[in-house]
């Protein structure tokens, strides 16, 4: 018999931070849930479903998942985009919660089961300058992380990236208006390989190290970073030049063995076609809620399969729980898993979001939970009402605007 969604709710909430969920619910009483958080833009993707996709899935059969991925995305006619795929992403995502619960299985097993024993996680380390991030790395090593992402205050540069304000933890969207923050390319270049340096010196080189540059080199400029760290043997370098021109990587590869990690802000295959086919990175950085949730991101994870690239999911706070248990299951499943990002969210977060999975010695694990194991309290929801909050933008030093 066939089983129908017979609501769809868009709950927007901000327990330290905003996420958007969708929650399904089907005529036989089971409901999922789905993350459609898009860091700073929350509210088009909470109109885009409320508006224009809860009306469409009244009455479809909830367990086409396929087939509803392809009605909404064709569907539209106006094709890809952050705040579409989003949108797709929440339906997916809790379509395939419903299908695993009805099933009475962790998500998990309905994707084909264990490819490996835990999901490998990386975390973030950072600090206002290098003794401090030596102290950062040391304590997550400590915790138990087998892989650290180090960022570091650049000497001479008003606001690196990744580092936080005062003492607060770091979260990136901290201001209703965005805040401006002073780059400079020259100083982080000569400075990053004296704080990977450090770093080596302090763990030596059984630690995973990651490290993002996050948009902000040019293509030749990327390349004499890659070159530069090369002795430091990282596990990753994410980001190094903006990917909308994939072909910019060429010339990055040409000239680095340092891997590379791009795609946290792709949320279509065709944003990683030609990176993957031409094996210009090493790992693909797209994550459930932002590339069409598990549905799309399966694609874009076969499809890697065929040239030796591996996933390395962007898990930072700004995608939910939700999210975060839904790549737990695709990790855990995926042939060519390479890392899972884990950015720990804060407590009123994870008491809006109660959730099966855990992390234990370097591994995260989903859980046996049937569904992906996330769900959301609405009534603790509601009492953290949205907050406009924007991400920083970047001038260099001669006031241009930049990239963040
Ligand atoms: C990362 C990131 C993020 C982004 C953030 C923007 O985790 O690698 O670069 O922290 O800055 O997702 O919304
Ligand atoms: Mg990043």
């Amino acid at each position: 018999m066939e089983t129908k969604i017979i609501d769809a709710r868009v709950i927007v909430t901000c327990p330290g931070r905003n996420f958007v969920t969708l929650k399904i619910t089907t005529t036989d009483g089971v409901y999922g849930v789905g993350d459609g958080t898009l860091n700073g833009r929350e509210l088009a993707v909470a109109a885009y479903l409320q508006e224009h996709v809860v009306p469409c899935l009244i009455g479809r059969d909830a367990d086409r998942i396929e087939d509803t991925w392809q009605y909404l995305y064709r569907g539209a006619y106006w094709r890809r985009g952050p705040v579409t795929m989003a949108a797709i992403a929440a339906v997916d995502t809790a379509l395939w919660d419903i299908k695993a619960k009805r099933a009475n299985m962790p998500l998990y097993q309905l994707l084909g089961g264990k490819c490996r024993e835990g999901v490998t996680v990386y975390t973030h380390a950072n600090g206002h300058d290098i003794a401090q991030l030596l102290d950062s790395v040391s304590h997550h090593i400590e915790l138990g992380y087998k892989a650290v992402r180090v960022q570091c205050a650049v000497p001479g540069v008003a606001d690196a990236y990744g580092i936080p304000h005062g003492d607060k933890p770091y979260e990136p969207a901290d201001a209703s208006i965005p805040r401006e923050e002073v780059w400079s390319t020259p100083k982080y270049l000569r400075f990053a390989p004296k704080m990977m340096e450090a770093v080596r010196a302090k763990v030596g080189f059984d630690v995973a190290l990651l490290h993002d540059a996050h948009h902000r080199l040019t293509p030749i400029e990327a390349a004499a970073l890659g070159k530069s760290l090369e002795e430091f043997r990282l596990f990753w370098l994410e980001d190094v030049t903006p990917a909308e021109n994939q072909e910019a990587f060429q010339l990055v590869r040409q000239h680095t063995t340092t891997p590379l990690a791009v795609g946290e802000v792709f949320n279509s295959i065709f944003d990683c076609q030609q990176l993957i086919s031409e094996r210009l990175i090493d790992y693909v950085r797209a994550s459930v809620a932002h590339a069409g949730g598990i549905t799309h991101m399966r694609r874009i994870a076969s499809f890697a399969e065929l040239y030796g690239v591996k996933t390395g999911c962007h898990g930072p706070t700004d995608v939910s729980p939700i999210c975060m248990g839904a790549a737990l299951h695709f990790g855990l499943s995926v042939p060519n898993f390479g890392i899972q990002e884990h950015m720990p969210h804060c407590a009123e977060t994870d008491e809006v979001f109660p959730h099966a999975y855990t992390f234990n010695d370097g591994y995260m694990q989903p859980g046996e939970q049937p569904g992906h194991g996330v769900d959301i309290d609405e009534k603790l929801a509601a009492r953290f009402p949205y907050k406009r909050m924007y991400l920083p933008v970047a001038r260099l030093e001669d006031g241009t605007l930049f990239n963040w």
